[in-house]
């Protein structure tokens, strides 16, 4: 009897071993909403906007800060009109310059002669999110380059309770960004962060806040200012080993996640619209053009990844108009190039073990419903157009709340019955945008090569965008 039982227990062991190595990661509901913010604003505003420097030293007099026709709604009007999700301004940045008035610093608004003192732009910016519909987030270096407790364990406690003031006072917070950066330097000030403990108090106060830094938890940093995904792009990483700023695997990893990775902790792609993060007047001719805009949404939303573009306020808390009408633009480029999907209410078909089945999952332009190949070595996706379509734009979508499976896809477009050509791609993951130069199709075969597990798909759209933005 003892054997039996002895017997029995390896055998469930075995399995729940079995079991526990298929388990693959998977969003949470915070972050399956983050991958669908696809695109939303960075601002940079403190006192670099007015001293011209990127790195403020921290020894800044506060009466530098002194924007005078600040207006949040201007910025949030500008995000609105161009299509952006959300807005996350640098609270804080590395000179520790506090946006809002608080308790726990002496470098704040307050302390400067802008609203003699009384001004706050986290209010004003948090309500005028709220007033637009927009997302607020926010920046906060823990790099701090004023605060005399930087450098001891004590500082620990006053970034918690910088936390704690925004939460409760501008709350809800979408997002919050932990900055890896620090320039002290061999002889610099050394900070040992308590990461668990701004972790664990930020999933107390606010659990669904979705917390990015290098390495996550929730998101991770894309591992360069460019603006770019890798093309291959796992939406999961591994962090064992790894810490935030010079101890973050490197910067290829970060690009690409890792296929094995995990947890799922998705990157975003930060970038400036300007070559500087923070205003100055000499760049207001080097504003990126609109196609540039483009070409940076293609790789980075277009990758799988998120866009977070930077648009600075200058000296007056206004955004210039230079990068209002790039925005403007950049809008317009998006909703013509795809405005009409070539292949919506298309006929779907699962081609299976020999036999055919119709689906209109992959074309109702309903990201909830998805069509799935158990077995995918045995079956291809088709898309049958209603007619002969010039085409060079495909956006595949797979249903990652079900995980992130496809790891290799080749997808033929076919014109009657030939193939006229055949793209290879590796990751899908949120959306996946694949552009070629133009070609005649009828239909789109599309066949997963390699899966981690049954892969899901939930839209296939087609488009025939301007040939000039095509990715080179
Ligand atoms: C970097 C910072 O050092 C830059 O100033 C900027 O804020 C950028 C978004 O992150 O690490």
């Amino acid at each position: 009897m003892k054997h039996y039982l002895f017997i029995l227990f390896l055998c469930c062991s075995l399995i729940s071993i079995g079991q526990k190595k298929q388990i693959q990661p998977r969003p949470n509901n915070y972050q399956l909403a983050w991958h669908d913010m696809e695109y939303y604003l960075f601002v940079h505003f403190g006192p670099n906007t007015f001293t011209g420097k990127e790195w403020g030293e921290g020894i800044e007099p506060e009466d530098i800060f002194n924007p005078t026709e600040l207006d949040c709604k201007q910025w949030c009007r500008i995000a609105k009109a161009a299509g952006a999700k959300g807005i996350i301004i640098t609270a804080k940045h590395h000179d520790g310059f506090c946006l809002w008035p608080s308790k726990f610093s002496k470098h704040t608004v307050r302390e400067s002669k802008w609203k003699n003192g009384k001004g706050d732009v986290l209010r004003e910016l948090s309500n005028a999110c709220k007033q637009y519909g927009l997302k607020f987030g926010v920046y906060l270096s823990p790099w701090d380059r004023n605060h005399p407790d930087y450098g001891t364990n004590k500082y620990n406690g006053v970034f918690v309770n910088m936390m704690k003031e925004i939460i409760k006072n501008y709350g809800p917070i979408w997002e919050m960004w932990w900055d890896g950066a620090n320039g002290e330097g061999p002889n610099g000030k050394k900070q040992i962060y308590n990461w668990r403990l701004f972790e664990n108090t930020m999933r107390s106060i606010a659990p669904q806040t979705v917390i990015f830094s290098d390495i996550g938890p929730d998101i991770r940093w894309v591992g360069n200012e460019n603006g770019f995904a890798g093309k291959t792009n796992w939406n999961l990483l591994d962090t064992v080993g790894f810490k935030r700023g010079e101890g973050a695997p490197p910067n290829d990893t970060l690009q690409q996640g890792n296929y094995w990775g995990k947890n799922w902790i998705p990157a975003e792609c930060d970038v400036s619209i300007r070559p500087g993060w923070f205003y100055h007047k000499e760049e207001d001719a080097k504003v990126k053009p609109p196609h540039q805009l483009f070409e940076l949404y293609l790789k980075s939303v277009g990758r799988g990844a998120n866009l977070l573009l930077n648009v600075p306020p200058d000296e007056r808390g206004l955004i210039n108009g230079n990068d209002s009408t790039a925005l403007l633009e950049f809008k317009k480029l998006r909703e013509d190039n795809f405005n009409t999907n070539l292949a919506l209410k298309a006929r779907g078909e699962l081609h299976y073990k020999g036999i055919i089945y119709s689906t209109n999952k992959l074309t109702d332009n309903n990201t909830a419903t998805s069509e799935t190949i158990p077995d995918y070595k045995q079956g291809v996706f088709w898309i049958k157009l209603k007619q002969e379509e010039k085409i060079n734009c495909i956006v595949l979508q797979e249903a990652i709340d079900k995980g992130q499976q496809i790891s290799r896809a080749k997808i033929s477009l076919i014109n009657g019955s030939q193939p006229v050509e055949n793209l290879n791609i590796t990751t899908v993951g949120h959306k996946r945008i694949i552009t070629f130069p133009a070609q005649l199709v009828s239909a789109i075969r599309i066949q997963i090569e390699d899966a981690k597990a049954a892969p899901f798909l939930s839209e296939v759209g087609v488009y025939l965008i301007d040939e000039k933005l095509v990715e080179q």
